[in-house]
């Protein structure tokens, strides 16, 4: 075991060290070995003393070293001329021209004119995170947006629905479990997400191993789908395959009937309103037939331990609250809740959502949007709205953004409604490690340290973990030019209009009084007072982030599995009873059984995927990254091919309701008929870092619509999946 930082020489003056650290690109959070010369990053290799990652690292966290050290990083604050071009500013000058106009703004229009968007690298960094959010909350303004809605949400709403807390949400316990049902998720390629503290990979392969199956819905027979079983279901078809399934489970009296009773209400209704969606009957609307979907709801049912688990393509679809609700209600019905090998509710060694909660902020639908009157999901709303937001007048209308970590005009529907309205604000700030499709509109662009540049542990992974783990890194290099942790420029932005960046009311007091926290400070002591702490001294052997750092550099293990039997604690509805049939479920199967089978006009459905070697929409650029592979096609069944004359290569125009894009086909049985797939997270078409002339490509949520009408009605979620498009091919004179 290697300390955590060592000296490897010191040759000539120069210093060459290495350091213990860890990626923060997705979930598994993979630990790394970072080697530094002369305070300078050289190289980065897998750790294998990291006692969840083992020495796996994959292509991305190890070309983070090409996004780090890129020529075209963003190392100085920018601002925009009339003529739309930067020149370099120093933070001095940005941060009081930044307070300067966000004062006139609170001036005229009140605190509400000023929102948020945080992107997806936000979740990766625990001081930003919770300044981010702090900084809302002390702004009370309703206009907190974030890639949640295109992510997350709808499965928060359904953890509300059904448990009474949108942070009661289960994880699948894969080392245990005979039997994964798994839907709208590719972890071979995604890494896993919602699932943290494992190697999922090796974790699936485990449970074939020991005589399980693994079972991938999914409308692509995908990277994962290939290694085990796949059920090739139509995009946003999940709603009725669990319906069905649930519906076999109690026509054939297959259900658990004392998990049920013990902790749920709602049983008799529920079974009354799946009675309708037999399997023969919607066999034509999921793709999947009425045989296979008795034999899945039998074996599930019956298996030793099952765990139905959803991800990304069970929560962006027209029906996503329905289908988490649904995914919870199979686990439950099957007795798989809370039980070893089923889903089960991790307990984290740094109890965030007890925070949250205490603070109050576990809310659902407390406040409406303003366009839209859609419910607000924890404080967040939809990104949907944000254009809409920004070009209605009245009282609360959006005239400032800050932008954090995040690209939303290429990753928000109809993304360049969002640029064009962006242009129409009075303040735009985004805090960027380089320029991206969002923040060429804006005002100012504030460098912000890479991860290799700050301090951090897994905060927002730890209550997904399968395995409690912690890690604490300090920063493994200096901040490069003048870049800084976000948490103290929005620490400095807040100070220039006067408000302390804190959820907690008591730490906003605090800081009036000139008490200013920082949250290694704050989070320290909450490791140090949870159940793995040292009480200050009171606990020998008990960890702080200094202990954690020094004795454990590569982290450190603290429980092998989740406990079980939490479930009573979990449920918060006042009568603590589980919610089987809630007014909304009601509300979405009528929503789902109106719902039209086909279009004429747009007879295709799109549907998404991850590239394995970049993230969103940025590492797009990176040369090494991106070699080999077909680059950004659009997948489509040869049956669809062959009647639409398309063939391998071609040209394509893709239309929907909202938009178009063109992309070359890739001719493939490995989608289903009906169906066409595009990445997402492509159509720069600007610099980003790493890359001076922009790479292209077709931007998916070009065919994605905004406002209020186009999302999922509970959630305010954007639908980016299952979207009804046509596709054409483009003459070859063209
Ligand atoms: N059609 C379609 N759209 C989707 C999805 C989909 O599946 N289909 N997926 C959705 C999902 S799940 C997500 S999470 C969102 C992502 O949406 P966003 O988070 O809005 O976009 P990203 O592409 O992740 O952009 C991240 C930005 O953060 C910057 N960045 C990277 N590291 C750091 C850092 O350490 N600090 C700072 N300050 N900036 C950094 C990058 O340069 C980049 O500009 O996209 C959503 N959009
Ligand atoms: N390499 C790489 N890794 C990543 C990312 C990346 O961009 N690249 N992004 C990261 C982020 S931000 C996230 S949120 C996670 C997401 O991690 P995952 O949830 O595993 O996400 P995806 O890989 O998008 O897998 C979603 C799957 O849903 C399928 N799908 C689409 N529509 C439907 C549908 O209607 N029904 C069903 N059943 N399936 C459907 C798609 O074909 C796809 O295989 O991945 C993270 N990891
Ligand atoms: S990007 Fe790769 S190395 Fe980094 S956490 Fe994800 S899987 Fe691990
Ligand atoms: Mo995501």
């Amino acid at each position: 075991m290697l300390e955590a930082n060592w000296v490897l020489s010191q040759e000539g003056g120069g210093v060459i060290s290495e350091k213990a650290t860890y990626c923060r690109i997705c979930e598994p959070l993979c630990g790394l070995i970072a080697t530094v010369e002369n305070g300078r990053l050289v190289d980065i290799r897998p750790d294998k003393d990291n006692p969840i990652s083992k020495g796996f690292a994959c292509p991305k966290g190890i070309g983070m070293i090409s996004v780090h050290n890129s020529p075209d990083r963003l190392l100085h604050p920018m601002h925009r001329q009339p003529d739309g071009s930067f020149v370099r500013v120093s933070w001095d000058l940005a941060l009081k021209d930044i307070g300067e106009r966000l004062r006139t703004i609170i001036a005229e229009h009140g605190k509400d004119a000023i929102g948020v968007y945080f992107g997806n690298p936000t979740a990766f960094s625990y001081s930003a995170f919770t300044w981010v959010k702090g900084m809302t909350d002390a702004l009370g303004s309703p206009h907190f947006y974030s890639s949640g809605s295109q992510d997350t949400n709808t499965r928060f709403v359904a953890s509300k629905l059904f448990y009474g807390s949108p942070l009661t949400i289960s994880v699948p316990d894969l080392h245990r479990t005979d039997f994964l049902f798994m839907l709208g998720a590719n972890p071979v390629v995604s890494h896993g997400s919602m699932v943290s503290g494992t190697h999922v990979r090796d974790a699936l392969n485990d449970i074939v191993a020991r005589g399980g199956r693994v079972v991938v819905v999914d409308p692509r027979r995908t990277e994962t789908a290939r290694l085990y079983e796949h059920v090739a279901v139509k995009p946003d078809g999940d709603a009725w395959l669990l319906l069905a399934l649930l519906h076999t489970v109690f026509a054939e009296r297959l259900e658990d009937a004392h998990a049920m009773v013990d902790v749920a209400v709602g049983a008799e209704t529920l079974k009354e309103w799946v009675e309708p969606f037999r399997p023969e009957d919607v066999q034509h609307r999921c793709g999947v037939p009425a045989a296979q979907i008795r034999s899945l709801a039998r074996d599930l049912a019956s298996a030793d331990s099952a765990v139905c688990y959803g991800r990304v393509g069970a929560c962006v679809g027209g029906f996503g609250t329905l289908v988490c609700f649904l995914l919870d209600t199979l686990n439950l019905v099957t007795g798989n809740l809370d039980r070893p090998g089923g889903a089960v509710f991790p307990t984290p060694p740094i109890d965030t959502n007890g925070f949250i909660v205490q603070q109050g902020l576990d809310t659902y639908a407390t406040k409406k949007s303003r366009i839209g009157q859609l419910p607000e999901v924890m404080g967040s709303m939809p990104a949907a709205v944000m254009a809409e937001e920004i070009r209605t007048p009245g009282p609360g209308q959006l005239r400032a953004v800050v932008v954090l970590s995040g690209n939303p005009v290429l990753s928000v529907p109809a993304g360049h409604n969002l640029a064009e309205a962006m242009t129409e604000l009075d303040l735009l700030i985004s805090l960027d490690i380089g320029v991206n499709d969002t923040n060429r509109h804006a005002d100012y662009i504030l460098p912000a340290t890479t991860f290799f540049e700050r301090d951090d542990f897994p905060m927002a992974m730890l209550p997904f973990q399968l395995r409690s783990f912690m890690q604490w890194t300090e920063p493994v290099v200096a901040p490069a030019g003048e870049a800084r942790q976000e948490w103290t420029v929005l620490r400095d932005i807040c100070a220039e209009i006067d408000i302390v960046p804190s959820s907690s009311a008591a730490v906003r007091r605090l800081g009036r009084l000139g008490r200013r926290l920082g949250p290694r400070l704050i989070f320290d002591a909450m490791l140090r007072l949870g159940p793995y702490g040292d009480r200050f001294g009171l606990r020998r052997g008990g960890l702080s982030f200094k202990r954690l750092r020094k004795k454990y550099p590569h982290g450190v293990v603290l429980s092998e599995t989740v406990g079980t039997g939490v479930l009573r604690d979990r449920i918060t509805h006042d009568d603590h009873f589980i919610q089987l049939a809630p007014s909304e479920l009601r509300q979405e199967l009528d929503r789902l059984s109106a719902e039209a089978d086909s279009d004429p006009q747009y007879p295709l459905r799109v549907f998404g995927r991850r590239e394995l070697r970049s993230i969103n929409s940025w590492m797009k650029n990176s040369p090494k990254l991106m070699a080999g592979g077909r680059g950004p096609t659009c997948c489509i069944h040869p049956d669809d091919a062959d009647q639409l004359a398309l063939h391998d290569g071609a040209l394509a125009r893709i239309t929907s309701k909202a938009g178009w894009v063109e992309a070359r086909i890739e001719v493939t049985d490995d989608v289903v008929p009906g169906s066409v797939c595009l990445p997402h997270g492509w159509g720069q078409r600007v610099d980003v870092a790493g890359n001076r002339s922009g790479v292209g490509g077709p931007d998916y949520n070009a065919l994605t619509a905004d406002g209020a009408a186009a999302v999922e009605p509970l959630a305010g979620m954007s639908i980016l999946n299952g979207v009804r498009v046509r596709v054409e091919p483009i003459p070859v004179s063209r």
